[in-house]
């Protein structure tokens, strides 16, 4: 959309107007909203693939240095982004502190490591039947053996957190021992867990099928929560949107979660089927707009602190130009967030109270359907971001330069 100084002027007045009236602020809108950042998966930097096809962009990241330099670009464009997560092997630094120093000089910080015991790339014992849950004692501890050392580089980092995304599970009826494998998972989390500095988190992701068809052995959000409740108090439950059947209440989720302190934090996408790699927001925008209601709710009647929740991206799809799919991903974030950030809250409970169930869509709706985009990019600009990022990373050719720079087939490591 094109964009000019004197139309976002009058949107954001508007707004003002708008809101003022119920105790809204728009400078503590804009505000909260600089304030929101959301770390970018080290993964999501390359054209992602199907498992039927990847279709290389061209200059894409061809070692960690230069993902870097593409997180430290979106920082600079959309002020909404300030870590990586970094996912080993497949980003295993040569060099930590030069690493670190460069992401520093790019204002990045270090957000979850992310250990992989879903491939094998040349390790001894074969992740085929399983990781952490393997009937066989001698896998699950390489897989324990293997999450420990991403805590060590992690460590060296300075990251603070673990997230652990298993692929275990089985295919056939029979093929798998239920109990045990899920004995075997928590055996080997409370080993990893014991491992972890203090002051580290363990994020547990759920997902109910894929790459296994007939079993996975953490399928949901309460096999999750369980599993994090025999290992310890810093163990929690990742939800990664995509990773839900079709129609689930993912807010629901979220507010059951929040109510035990049990929310370890969010990988971000979208989904229309089984999917967990559409641009968030892209298909079901208004079910990120109730979780995000959901969120500020539970903060705001202390049932989990915001702070304590950790806030990824997680989508890398085959057919857009990833940069630009992430711009996408961010501004839809923030959007969500600062509609949410509209609801009158006050106004919602009385109607909740009262029974008032129209009502208290209409509060829901007034939110939902206000244009927020001149408050999101006010928020940009006064924090030193671009106005409008897809735009000037068009007209600036960046994609063009990287390929010139790196080459029509330069291929993100790892993926
Ligand atoms: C696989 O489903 C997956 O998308 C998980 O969501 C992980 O977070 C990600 O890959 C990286 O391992
Ligand atoms: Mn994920
Ligand atoms: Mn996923």
């Amino acid at each position: 959309m094109s964009y000019s100084q004197e139309f976002h002027n009058k949107s954001l007045s508007l707004l003002a107007d708008q809101f003022g009236e119920s105790g809204i602020s728009i400078a503590d809108l804009i505000s909260k909203v600089s304030a929101f950042q959301i770390a970018v998966p080290s993964w999501a930097l390359g054209a992602g693939g199907t498992r039927f096809g990847r279709f290389s962009i061209g200059g894409e990241p061809r070692n960690l240095e230069e993902k870097l330099d593409d997180i430290g670009l979106l920082a600079r464009l959309t002020k909404k982004t300030d870590a990586v997560s970094l996912h080993i092997p497949w980003d295993i630094p040569q060099d930590a502190e030069a690493i670190k120093q460069k992401a520093a000089s790019l204002g990045i910080a270090f957000d979850a490591m992310n250990s992989n015991t879903f491939q094998d790339y040349g390790q001894a014992l074969s992740y085929k039947m399983g990781s952490l849950s393997n009937a066989d004692a001698s896998v699950r501890q390489q897989a324990v053996e293997h999450n420990l050392q991403v805590i060590e580089i992690g460590k060296s980092l300075g990251s603070k957190d673990l997230t652990v995304w298993l692929a275990d599970g089985s295919n056939f009826p029979g093929q798998a021992h239920f109990r045990k494998a899920l004995q075997g998972t928590q055996e080997s989390l409370q080993a990893i867990y014991a491992g972890m500095p203090a002051d580290w988190k363990l994020l547990l992701e759920y997902k109910p099928y894929e790459p296994n068809f007939y079993h996975t052995v953490i399928p949901d959000w309460g096999t999750s929560a369980m599993l994090c409740r025999q290992v310890g108090d810093r163990a929690k439950v990742l939800v990664d949107l995509g990773h839900h059947l079709p129609n689930t209440n993912i807010e629901q989720i979220v507010a059951t979660l929040m109510h035990q302190e049990m929310l370890a934090g969010f990988h971000f996408n979208d989904s229309k089927y089984g999917d967990d790699d559409l641009s968030t927001g892209s298909i079901k925008p208004y079910q990120l707009f109730l979780i995000f209601c959901e969120l500020i709710g539970g903060a705001e009647e202390q049932a989990q602190a915001w702070e304590s929740i950790s806030w990824m991206i997680d989508a890398s799809h085959n057919t857009k130009d990833p940069i630009e799919d992430l711009i996408q991903a961010l501004e839809s974030i923030a959007q969500a967030y600062a509609k949410a950030l509209l609801v009158d809250r006050a106004k919602l409970g009385q109607c909740q109270r009262e029974g008032d169930v129209v009502g208290a869509q209409e509060v829901l709706q007034a939110a939902f359907l206000t244009d927020v985009r001149s408050l999101v990019r006010e928020a940009r600009v006064q924090s030193g971001g671009e106005a409008d990022p897809l735009a000037f990373y068009r007209s600036e050719k960046i994609r063009e330069k990287l390929i010139a720079k790196r080459g029509k087939d330069a291929t993100a490591s790892g993926l």
